[in-house]
């Protein structure tokens, strides 16, 4: 049983991977303080569908995030960590 599953799995990846536009996009985020704060933000990131990497330069004060196209928008990340706090605007 389990091993049919994964078989299923590995099966089905190669569609998987052609149904998903990848696009990564750059947010400069406000109000990260303290090295707590990318945390939180990355949190609140990666709870979207279609988000699969966010990386956080807490220097910088961005959050650079890989998600599919066709699952999410650069203005729904936006929200997102505007919602938990720290507004953020798409760096281009
Ligand atoms: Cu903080």
């Amino acid at each position: 049983m389990r091993k049919s599953v994964a078989s299923l799995l590995v099966a089905l990846s190669p569609f998987a991977a052609l149904a998903t536009t990848p696009q990564t996009a750059t947010l400069h985020v406000q109000n990260m303080t303290c090295e707590l704060c990318p945390i939180t933000v990355k949190k609140s990131l990666e709870r979207l569908p279609g988000v699969s990497q966010i990386r956080i330069d807490f220097a910088k004060k961005t959050a650079t995030i890989t998600f599919d196209a066709d699952q999410a928008q650069v203005s729904t990340l936006v929200k997102a960590t505007t919602d938990a706090g720290y507004p953020a605007t798409e760096r281009k």
